[in-house]
């Protein structure tokens, strides 16, 4: 049941495909959504969420957890550097402060996607949904970029 209604979303989300790769972004209450981005995967491998939020409102919010239909899991992650490797770790949440705009990145933090249940492919979008402790939940959509892209340029 659960697999079915899975790729049923999936179906939806894949027929977002192949538009280009242009800034988007999206809003929840005070809280802005800046060009959430991946990188092209395949399945059964992991994924990493990008995205820059900024904080309109006088109050402080974070985000504290998202989810997708194609992945097993998705968790808040932070990487630093432990002498000379990286490493992530999962984070409860993400502050942001008022007037503050947190950028998530390759190096730092992301959203972990864990266990793809389809790949990802250049040029797709893939539906997620944020949900913060004062602006709510809000889906998003992640454009693929190429396997390798470190950034996008836009910000
Ligand atoms: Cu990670």
């Amino acid at each position: 049941m659960t697999s079915m209604t899975r790729r049923g979303a999936l179906g939806a989300a894949l027929a977002l495909a192949a538009r280009p790769a242009a800034a988007h972004d999206y809003a929840a209450g005070d809280m802005a959504i800046l060009h959430p981005w991946t990188r092209a995967a395949g399945a059964n491998g992991n994924g990493a969420g990008f995205l820059g939020l900024r904080n309109g409102g006088a109050q402080p919010d974070r985000l504290i957890s998202a989810a997708t239909p194609i992945a097993r899991a998705v968790e808040l992650h932070s990487m630093e550097r432990d002498g000379d490797v990286m490493r992530m770790r999962p984070v409860r949440d993400i502050q942001v402060a008022p007037g503050q705009t947190v950028e998530l990145r390759p190096g730092g933090f992301h959203i972990m996607l864990i266990g793809l249940t389809a790949p990802m492919q250049q040029g797709a979008r893939v539906p997620l949904t944020l949900r913060f402790e004062r602006a709510g939940e809000v889906q998003v959509e992640l454009a693929v970029e190429a396997a390798g892209a470190r950034g996008t340029g836009h910000h």
